[in-house]
């Protein structure tokens, strides 16, 4: 026998030995009785038939999504607006489905789809047009990634004072689903074929043109997200993702991939692009941006001494490659550190660990991704927008500018954009 076995045999026999002790009453049974004691009612969450079927968060937890940009949702109408995710009480860099920001082109009666009779069509410039029931497309090669959405109208303003206004719509999941240049290779696109054209079920269609190189490259059909089936709000059954593409590209409630070999205008571009032209034709790419979740607006410092700076950095362009802090309002920076994996045109998580000496400041971050790009400050994005007529007040286009948050020395945090 081996010397192994020999030293578990004799662990086993002085347990046993131990627990027949407490058998025999050597030790007091606790609190002087002799059956167990079921804690007080109101101290355990009483099983129930909702809490073994699909669980819930703690009744102490109280973080909510949020109405974004003074519209309300829903409305009398039941049509969801933009909603934002409470980014402030985040950890860790996945958005809970259950919280991920809705945005909407123009308000949304959420498509109440049976995914047994739903369909994908692909057709246009292509040999063989086909459509696609979810079985085919569950049948077909699948990939899982981690990637951010963010719309168009996620920007600090100075009248916004917590994160949630100035930077809720923006959020980060696991996408499961089937690569948009797997199922466009099966239906054989033509040479000559330079965009598509994605279309969603609703009367809007929320339809969008997507170059071919985008969408021969990364983009997913989606019927995944965060390990169960993709929630309405956010497409269910069928979405497109356009990693690192503005928010708008991202069609919910697919049923329609058109080939074609120019820019299709469709309802989204009404009210999104302007007629100038320099604005028009952004709205691709997300630029590299980040922001301090905590300390971060109308949170409130508890005094002087250490804390962890944490935030989400991101960019349409790849990774994070690295994040710099600044204490001193952006006159010096210093690296953060990358926490977790960087995955590409994904949240990132970063911290800075910092001794707050009491006195008021001014915390900032700044992204940097992979190609080399810089997150912008607010000034230097005014500055780009500004012609020699006329100074910018307003950041057109995507606003992916850094944002100031003030720290009073009472601890209280502030928005420090003008
Ligand atoms: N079919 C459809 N797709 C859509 C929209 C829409 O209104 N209809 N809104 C777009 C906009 S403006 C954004 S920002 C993203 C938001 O995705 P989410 O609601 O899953 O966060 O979806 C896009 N896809
Ligand atoms: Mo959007």
């Amino acid at each position: 026998m081996s010397q192994k076995k020999t030293d578990r045999r004799e662990f086993l026999k002085r347990s046993a030995a131990v627990a027949g002790a407490v058998g025999l009453g050597a030790v007091k049974p606790a609190l002087g009785q002799d059956t167990p004691v079921a804690p007080e009612p109101g101290a355990f969450i009483r099983g129930s038939d909702e809490m073994t079927a699909y669980g819930s968060r703690s009744r102490f937890v109280d973080s909510v999504r949020i109405p974004h940009g003074g519209r309300e949702s829903p409305d009398s109408f039941g049509l969801d607006f933009h909603i934002a995710t409470p980014l402030q009480d985040s950890v860790g860099e996945i958005t809970p489905s259950s919280l991920h920001y809705m945005g909407t082109t123009r308000g949304s009666f959420v498509p109440d789809i049976d995914p047994d009779e739903h369909r994908l069509m692909v057709h246009g410039m292509v040999d063989n047009p086909i459509v696609f029931s979810m079985e085919d497309l569950k049948r077909m090669p699948s990939v899982t990634r981690n990637h951010f959405i963010e719309c168009a109208g996620n920007r600090s303003r100075s009248s916004h004072t917590t994160i949630q206004q100035t930077h809720g719509m923006t959020s980060n999941a696991e996408w499961t689903g089937v690569l948009l240049s797997t199922v466009l290779k099966e239906a054989g696109v033509h040479a000559d074929a330079d965009w598509v054209v994605a279309e969603g079920v609703e009367e809007v269609k929320g339809a969008s043109s997507i170059p071919m190189t985008k969408a021969m490259d990364d983009c997913l059909l989606c019927y995944g997200m965060n390990g169960e089936p993709v929630r309405p709000q956010q497409g269910f059954p069928l979405r497109l993702l356009a990693p690192g593409f503005e928010g708008i590209f991202n069609v919910k409630w697919l049923r329609r991939i058109k080939v074609v070999d120019e820019y299709y205008m469709t309802y989204n571009d009404f009210g999104h692009l302007t007629r100038d032209p320099v604005n028009a034709a952004l709205g691709y790419q997300i630029g590299p941006k980040s922001v301090i979740t905590y300390p971060s607006g109308s949170q409130q410092l508890p005094g002087a001494g250490f804390y962890e700076i944490g935030g989400l950095a991101w960019s349409g362009g790849g990774r994070v490659s690295r994040v710099e802090i600044s204490t001193d309002g952006g006159r010096s920076w210093k690296d953060a550190d990358i926490r977790g994996t960087a995955h590409p045109m994904a949240h990132t998580r970063f911290s800075y660990e910092w001794e707050w000496d009491g006195s008021e400041c001014e915390l900032q971050s700044r992204c940097i991704d992979e190609i080399g790009q810089i997150q912008p400050s607010r000034q230097q994005a005014l500055d780009f927008w500004s012609t020699d007529g006329e100074r910018a007040t307003f950041v057109k286009g995507q606003d992916n500018s850094i944002q100031p948050w003030r720290i009073a020395s009472d601890g209280s945090v502030h928005n420090a954009i003008s």
